[in-house]
Formats: C-alpha cells, sequence, structure tokens
C-alpha cells in the first residue's frame, strides 16, 4: 500500500471507475441527491470497458437505442447510426453525456486504486491510491466492470518476440496499422471473432490460432433509419419500462416453443430467419435450450450446417465447429463476416487444442515443432472477469479480512450488491446479480438506483454502518448456485464460470432467475426495510449522540 503523506481527501462516497457505472452514480448522487461523491479512475478519460477496448471491429452485442441511458433529455437527444454501435460511436456518445452531467469535475483521472480498509472505529473507508494521495469516505462504491482486467497469458519466451504484442483489451489509442503485415491473432472469443475480419481485410497475412470453437451468429447490424430512430424516441419510456420486466433486460425476439413441443421443420425455418435479422435471437428460438441437452444440441448442429454452407475448406470449417460446450453457456458472440474470413486467401486457422502453443521465439510462435513467423501478435484472449478488478485491489474489511481472502473458494456476495464482512461497500453489477448476462446498461441503471435509495434510506435512519449479513449472503449464494445447476451453463469452461484464469475457483458467478425476477427481489428486499442487512452507528457516532442526550 503506498500511504499518501498528504491529508485525506474526505467525501460521502469514493467510487471507483468512470465507466457507464461511474458517471451515472456521479449524476445520481451528486446532482439529484446531494452527496459529496469523487470517483478514482486508472484511465486519462471517462469511458471504462469502451475507453480500453478500441481493437478493430468492437462493437455492442446489444441494440445501441438500448446499451445506452435512459435519461430522457439524452435519449431524446442521441442518434445512433447504427443497430450495434462501434467502439468510436459508444465512446463519442460517454463523451456526449459527460459534458452534460459535468461528471469529470468529480473524477480523479490517472489514479488507480490500490487498497481500501474499512475503519471501524469512524465507519469510513480509507482508499489509497498509486499517486500521493488518500481519500476517505463512508460509502466505497465498486463500480469497476465486469471486463476491465485483460487476462494476459504468459507463454514461455514471450518477451522474446521482437514485434509488437496487443491485448485488445489494451489496444493502443491511435490505433495500430498491420498493412503488409504478418499477424497472428490468439484468441476465438468475442473480441477475436469480432477483430478478425478487419485485421484480415488490412494484414497482408493472418493466422488465427484457436484453442476453442466458438459459437457466433451474425450481427446482422446494419445502419438506423431517420424512421425507426423517431419510432424508437416517440416510446422509449415504454419500451424501456417493458425491457426491464424480461430476462435480459431487453426486448427481443421471444421463444416459438420447447424443443419438444415445436415441429423440428418450423423450428429449423425460424433458426434460418433469425440467423439472417436477429443476431442474438438464434439462441433464443426454443425455450429450452439452455435446460435441455436435445433442444440445444438441435440449435447447436443449426449453427455447425451454417459454418459448413459458409466456410469452402472442408478441413478449415470442421476445425470451426464448435463441440466443447453446448451453444449459450459461453457468452453467444455476434460478428460481421466472421466465418466468411476464413474463406480468404490470406487467412488460415491454427487449432491450438490438441498442441497447445509451445513458446514464443524472436520471430513468432511455436506449435507442434513448427515456428509460425509474424510481424505482430494480437492477444484476444478475454478478461479476469467479474471480480478481477476488485481483487487486484488489497480491500480490508470489518476485522482485517482481505476481500481476496473471503473469496478465495468464490465470489461471495448478497444480491450482487453487498459482501458480508465489508461494510458500507457497494458493487454495481457485482457478482451474483444477473448482469453480464443482461443488457448491462439496464443492469447499471437498476443498481444506481437500488444504491442510491438505500443511502437515502440509511441517511434518513442515521445509520453509518450496514452490512449484508451472513445468512442472507449464505442464502443468496445458494441461490445462485441452486439456479445455475438446472441448467447447461456449468458444462461450459466460460469466463460466467472463472474458468479461463488459472487458478481462479469455479463458481458460477451470475444469477440465473433473469432480471425481472432479480429486481422484484431486489424491490422486495427495499419495501421490507432491507432485511439481510445488519444496521449500526458508528462508535463515535454513538458516543457524540449519547453525549447530546446527557447533555439535552
Ligand atoms: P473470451 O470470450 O474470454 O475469449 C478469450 C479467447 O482467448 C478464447 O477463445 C480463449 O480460449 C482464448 N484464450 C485465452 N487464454 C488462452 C491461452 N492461454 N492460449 C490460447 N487461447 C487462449 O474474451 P473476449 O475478450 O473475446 O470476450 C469477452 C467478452 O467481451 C464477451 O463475452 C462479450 O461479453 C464481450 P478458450 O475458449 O478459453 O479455450
Amino acid at each position: 500500500m503506498s500511504k499518501s503523506t498528504t491529508e485525506p481527501s474526505r467525501h460521502d462516497v469514493v467510487i471507483i471507475g468512470a465507466g457507464f457505472s461511474g458517471m451515472l452514480l456521479i449524476h445520481r448522487l451528486r446532482d439529484e441527491l446531494g452527496y459529496d461523491v469523487k470517483v478514482l479512475e486508472r484511465g486519462e478519460d471517462v469511458g471504462g470497458t469502451w475507453f480500453w477496448n478500441r481493437y478493430p471491429g468492437a462493437r455492442c452485442d446489444f441494440e445501441s437505442e438500448f446499451y445506452s441511458y435512459s435519461d430522457e433529455e439524452i435519449q431524446q437527444e442521441w442518434d445512433w447510426s447504427e443497430r450495434y454501435a462501434a467502439q468510436p460511436e459508444i465512446l463519442d456518445y460517454i463523451n456526449f453525456v459527460a459534458d452534460r452531467w459535468d461528471v469529470r469535475r468529480s473524477i480523479e483521472f490517472d489514479t488507480t486504486v490500490t487498497s481500501a480498509a474499512f475503519d471501524e472505529e469512524r465507519d469510513v473507508w480509507i482508499v489509497e491510491t498509486d499517486r500521493d494521495a488518500t481519500f476517505e469516505a463512508r460509502y466505497l462504491i465498486a463500480a469497476t466492470g465486469n471486463l476491465s482486467v485483460p487476462s494476459e497469458p504468459s507463454f514461455p519466451g514471450m518477451e522474446t518476440f521482437t514485434g509488437p504484442i496487443h491485448h485488445t483489451g489494451r489496444w493502443p489509442k491511435g490505433g495500430v496499422d498491420f498493412s503488409g503485415q504478418r499477424v497472428a491473432v490468439i484468441g476465438t472469443g468475442s473480441s477475436g471473432i469480432q477483430s478478425i475480419p478487419l485485421i484480415a481485410e488490412q494484414a497482408a497475412e493472418l493466422t488465427v490460432f484457436q484453442r476453442t470453437a466458438t459459437f457466433t451468429v451474425p450481427a446482422a447490424n446494419r445502419p438506423l433509419t431517420e424512421r425507426e430512430r423517431q419510432v424508437t424516441k416517440q416510446n422509449y419510456p415504454v419500451l424501456r419500462e417493458a425491457a426491464t420486466h424480461t430476462r435480459a433486460g431487453i426486448l427481443g425476439e421471444q421463444p416459438i416453443g420447447s424443443f419438444a413441443d415445436v415441429d423440428p421443420v418450423l423450428a429449423r425455418g425460424e433458426l434460418e430467419r433469425r440467423w439472417r435479422t436477429t443476431g442474438l435471437g438464434v439462441a433464443a428460438t426454443l425455450n429450452d435450450t439452455l435446460v435441455s441437452e436435445v433442444a440445444n444440441e438441435f440449435v447447436s448442429q443449426f449453427v455447425r450446417d451454417k459454418i459448413n454452407q459458409i466456410v469452402k475448406d472442408p478441413a478449415t470449417a470442421k476445425l470451426l465447429e464448435p463441440h466443447d460446450y453446448p451453444i449459450g453457456t459461453k457468452r453467444l458472440a455476434l460478428d460481421t463476416g466472421y466465418y466468411e474470413t476464413f474463406n480468404r486467401s490470406n487467412v488460415s486457422l491454427v487449432s491450438i487444442r490438441e498442441t497447445p502453443i509451445e513458446r514464443f521465439s524472436r520471430h513468432g510462435i511455436v506449435v507442434d515443432g513448427h515456428e509460425h513467423e509474424f510481424d505482430a501478435i494480437v492477444l484476444a484472449t478475454g478478461f479476469d472477469a467479474v471480480t478481477g478488478a476488485l481483487e487486484r485491489i488489497d480491500i480490508t474489511g470489518r476485522g482485517g479480512q482481505s476481500l481476496t481472502d473471503a473469496w478465495s473458494e468464490g465470489a461471495r456476495s448478497y444480491l450482487g450488491l453487498a459482501v458480508h464482512g465489508f461494510p458500507n461497500l457497494f458493487t454495481v453489477t457485482g457478482p451474483g446479480s444477473p448482469a453480464v448476462l443482461t443488457n448491462v446498461l439496464a443492469s447499471i441503471e437498476h443498481h444506481v438506483e437500488w444504491i442510491s435509495d438505500y443511502l437515502e434510506h440509511l441517511r434518513r435512519e442515521g445509520v453509518s454502518r450496514t452490512e449484508a449479513t451472513a445468512e442472507a449472503q449464505a442464502d443468496w449464494v445458494a441461490r445462485v448456485a441452486e439456479l445455475a445447476s438446472h441448467t447447461l451453463y456449468p458444462k461450459a469452461a466460460s469466463w460466467y464460470m472463472g474458468v479461463n484464469v488459472p487458478g481462479k475457483p469455479r463458481v458460477f458467478l451470475a444469477y440465473l432467475g433473469g432480471f425481472g425476477h432479480y429486481r422484484t427481489a431486489c424491490s422486495e428486499v427495499a419495501a421490507s426495510g432491507y432485511p439481510g442487512f445488519a444496521h449500526a452507528h458508528s462508535v463515535r457516532e454513538s458516543a457524540a449522540r449519547e453525549t447530546e442526550r446527557v447533555n439535552a
């Protein structure tokens, strides 16, 4: 911990992260409720995930008109150009909102939080940073994002490679010019799938190293018409409200029934229609795709057939066919021309399933004794998702307990919002919430609203310390695990399960009961006076109140 030599900067609330969540927290808590807030942000500007993930092809995979704040003024003013906006447009939007809400005056940029310790005497968090600055606040809110810490595998000899190595999640600000170069991409998750078609267009040669073939469906991205924008704008409140009742926090195609009840010819036709027009709607065609192996296999095989139709070389098509997990149990990727890219003469695919990367050399990558030579290497290897950002901060709660120890057997949380042993700490879209399975903007708005309401409740009640009880947390963790156990999700080695990071405990990190039910559960807690949280007054404040009482 780098202890500051100067007086701490004192606030009501310290927030870590200035992405979509941190910005909304400033607006809600500072502008609407009058709290003194301070946001600490590692980057040099706002944007979070969308600040860092500047790789070619990066775009959202929920429709932009809804992958955005529901603020009426802003949603009426902003025009989205495409169904799924690309990263530069999303970052422009974030900057537009940052100016409108004047958030930057509450943010310390280029500031990495190194530790946070709860002072039980005063009921405040003491937050240290990598700069000579300490911050104190009654409440600490982690708005650290689920996909913010890149997972960078360390291959032997990596340091000997003479060319540049870029991680998709830390892409250089000015972009990268691959013209005329021999380029390697390692990783075929969403980031690889989005960037590979564009890198292939620019590079002289592109070699894709694939460990697991991923299910991906066409995004069916296209420009939005003025008419479409108008209709959405006229109906925003009702559309947003309806979305909060859905499983994923977004209105989309509804299932046509379960595998057993639907005529396979009809189901196949519906899959065909959705493949061409609806992106993620493919996986929602049957309502039991994520719980029934036969239903899942039907949809999985449909996608494999598509791959074989699109990819001309049968051996490459075979390698691209996903067989390692049921469709939907890892995040379904949305692509623009991914499978078609493998028909290009400058693109080749190397499977590293059976023969993993042995090492990097000065000039490239060695697999199965063969050296592939490259000018540049792209790591599209994903993130230490959901818990990574918090576990990199030395967080100490009540009794000197560290968060890393508390989560050593998997992240535990009450409602995905609070952690037993860590009073006055809230996590936006935290583990145990459904956030990563939803349109995350809907989840962020819900959490910010819930936390703000709760802070107001605590303020009204004169409470200085709140903590999730061990029992409430245990019940919630059991509920999350129980829901997952009835699905096919645990069959995939996914980042939802923490499996992609070596040594991370294998625990399903998201609530599978659906966004609508989750909201209801959170509302019920609020409406019943926040059961599952223990409230107290700080030792000092209680003493002050007692003195006041005696003097009166
Ligand atoms: P993902 O989805 O975690 O994908 C990472 C990819 O990198 C995946 O294909 C991995 O293979 C591969 N990978 C990771 N480590 C290695 C090593 N050591 N060797 C070879 N290959 C490796 O991350 P993304 O950034 O693509 O997407 C994250 C989310 O962003 C996505 O879900 C959307 O929500 C947006 P594996 O499958 O583990 O075998």
